[in-house]
């Protein structure tokens, strides 16, 4: 909308994606994050850049779109490729990958690396146990914003 400031949320430290490192000589630290990242909006952004700020490389599973039927009954409106593409396609995003099961998180951070396991904080305490694999870290989520709202605000203007 014209004329309205976008909801930009600091980074947790301060700083912007790209210009957070390791120290010089340590391996680069790796976070990891999920989600469907339906209908891209500002919240999705924030959580991306906020998430890359943590480390060196950002990772994304990205849920499927038969994981969204089975877990969540629902369909997103944007098909899995074109999501993968469009996550892919942000700066902040070093990798890509398709989540096919909320179950197999732990192998994911396994098989990633992952230093750092980031989500939303609308999971807040859901992901503790994998504590003993990585550090994870809830990161506040964006107000007002989501991809089910997008859609109710275009049914109600249709
Ligand atoms: N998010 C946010 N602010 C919003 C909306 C979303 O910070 N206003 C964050 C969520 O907390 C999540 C990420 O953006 O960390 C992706 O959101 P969704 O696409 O809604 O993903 P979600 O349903 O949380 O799926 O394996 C985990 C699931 O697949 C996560």
């Amino acid at each position: 909308m014209a004329g309205v400031a976008p909801t930009l949320l600091p980074s947790p430290t301060g700083q912007e994606g790209n210009t957070v490192s390791s120290e010089s000589g340590s391996a680069p630290v790796r976070v990891i994050t999920f989600g469907t990242f339906d209908l891209f909006h500002i919240g999705h952004l924030n959580l991306i850049r906020r998430a890359r700020a943590l480390g060196d490389r950002l990772i994304v599973g990205v849920s499927s779109d038969e994981l969204n039927r089975r877990k969540k009954g629902k369909r997103p409106a944007i098909a899995q490729d074109d999501r993968m593409a469009i996550v892919a396609g942000i700066r902040f995003v070093d990798e890509v990958f398709v989540e096919e099961s909320l179950e197999l998180k732990g192998d994911y951070i396994q098989q990633h690396r992952a230093d750092i396991l980031v989500m939303g904080d609308d999971w807040q305490g859901r992901f503790d146990h994998f504590g003993s694999l990585c550090k994870v870290v809830y990161l506040t989520r964006t107000p007002e914003v989501s991809s089910s709202g997008i859609v109710s605000t275009l049914r109600a203007a249709s």
